[in-house]
């Protein structure tokens, strides 16, 4: 980031470059509820207040950042503060400071103080208890409370546990209708996580679609033993099981036009340089367009997973752990807002975000802005400063569309 004037999305970017730096991974390590994301979550609320917008922090750890009346039929724009272990600068965060450069604009516009909001979701990455959009979706009763509470991250915390830590009462988490009921529009800008804006040569484009996507767990049992003391003959190795699996997983979702298929995840028990294996657990995130082809390739996966243990004598149970179906953004507001932003290019992404979620609840588009690596989830995902101004141009553009409308 440059040193932009103050009050633009990269000077507000700026003054969080440092919080939750990686330095063995590189990019930032935010996971939620973290000291990290927590900082984060008072750099969002300081500016909010300085914008003399009422916060209040919902039963599910969503921040509502209120100008005017909370709802009904309010018009609101978020994102999420979180991140992925070692993911960018931009991937949530580009969201939230362009919401308040957008909020800004709209005072200088003297758009009339109808009821808005800035929303910052909790757990949207799903890094730390494995379950994307967690906030979202408790919000809007997606995802049964008894489930998401007794998620575990990988020191054994569960997400209960981790509410409480943060101020919450988990025996209030879950479905928030009265919260829900008071938007009457979302709109989310996110840094494009892909090419695309690249190759038309736009700063800003509007979004179609969301892959469906989905995340399973593989787990693969053989025996534990001796690096040095047991025969090659003698094993029941699941490292081996797991090595050929990643390679039938990348064979099977290449075959399959469209298809996405990840192993980015891989857990040895007990982990020993000298010690094989006596688990391992794996997890693969399979998109596609069409959630039929989705369950196909992970049915493809299930059988590959079944021979390829039966060779090294290993067992093997795969678990759905979540699922979000394709998603349409809404056909008319989607259109409204190409024309708003003067013929804007529209795209799919295959990436999943909180929108995807509130779409089934209420009328929700998306913004992208311009990635020149094309990268995300990655360290090297960038927006350049005249790009993220745009955005938040565009996005205020929007807000202010669906406020006067
Ligand atoms: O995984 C995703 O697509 C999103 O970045 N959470
Ligand atoms: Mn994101
Ligand atoms: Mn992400
Ligand atoms: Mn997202």
């Amino acid at each position: 980031m440059t040193d932009q004037p103050a009050g633009t999305v990269s000077a507000l970017l700026a003054e969080i470059a440092d919080i939750g730096s990686d330095p063995h991974r590189g990019g930032y390590s935010r996971p939620v509820y973290s000291d990290a994301e927590h900082e984060l979550r008072e750099w969002f609320t300081g500016h909010a207040a300085k914008r003399g917008l009422d916060v209040e922090t919902d039963r599910n750890g969503i921040i509502w950042a209120w100008d005017g009346t909370p709802g009904p039929d309010a018009v609101v724009t978020g994102s999420h503060l979180d991140s992925v272990p070692g993911g960018g600068a931009f991937d949530g965060p580009l969201g939230i400071a362009s919401a308040l450069v957008a909020f800004d604009e709209l005072t200088t516009r003297g758009v009339s103080r109808r009821s808005r909001a800035i929303a910052v979701f909790p757990e949207e990455e799903g890094s730390r208890f494995g379950l994307a959009c967690l906030g979202s979706q408790l919000l809007t009763g997606v995802v049964n409370p008894e489930r998401a509470l007794a998620l575990k991250d990988g020191d054994g915390t569960t997400f209960a546990e981790a509410c409480a830590a943060a101020g919450l009462d988990p025996a209030h988490v879950g479905a928030d209708p009265e919260s829900l009921a008071r938007i009457g529009a979302f709109v989310e800008l996110h840094v494009e996580q892909g090419r695309g804006l690249i190759e038309l040569g736009e700063p800003v484009a509007v979004a179609s679609s969301i892959l469906g996507h989905g995340r399973w767990r593989i787990t693969l049992r053989g025996e534990g033993n001796h690096a040095g003391a047991t025969l090659m003959t003698d094993r029941r190795d699941p490292m081996v099981a797991a090595g050929k699996l990643l390679v039938a997983i990348q064979a099977l979702a290449r075959e399959t036009p469209e298809a996405r298929a990840t192993v980015g995840r891989l857990e040895p028990t007990p982990g020993g340089t000298n010690v094989i294996a006596s688990r391992v657990d794996l997890w693969v995130d399979v998109r596609h367009p069409d959630d039929v082809v989705v369950h196909a390739v992970v049915e493809q996966i299930r059988q590959a997973a079944a021979a390829l243990a039966a060779e090294e004598g290993c067992e093997v149970s795969v678990v759905e752990e979540s699922y979000s179906p394709t998603v349409d953004f809404d056909a008319r507001l989607r259109d409204d807002l190409v024309k708003v932003l003067g013929g804007a290019p529209v795209l799919g992404t295959g990436a999943g975000h909180d929108a995807g979620v509130l779409k089934n609840h209420v009328r929700t588009a998306m913004l992208f802005v311009r990635n020149p690596t094309g990268v995300s989830h990655a360290p090297s995902e960038h927006v350049e400063d005249p790009d993220a101004e745009a955005g938040a141009t565009a996005l205020a553009d929007s807000l202010e569309f669906l406020i006067t409308r």
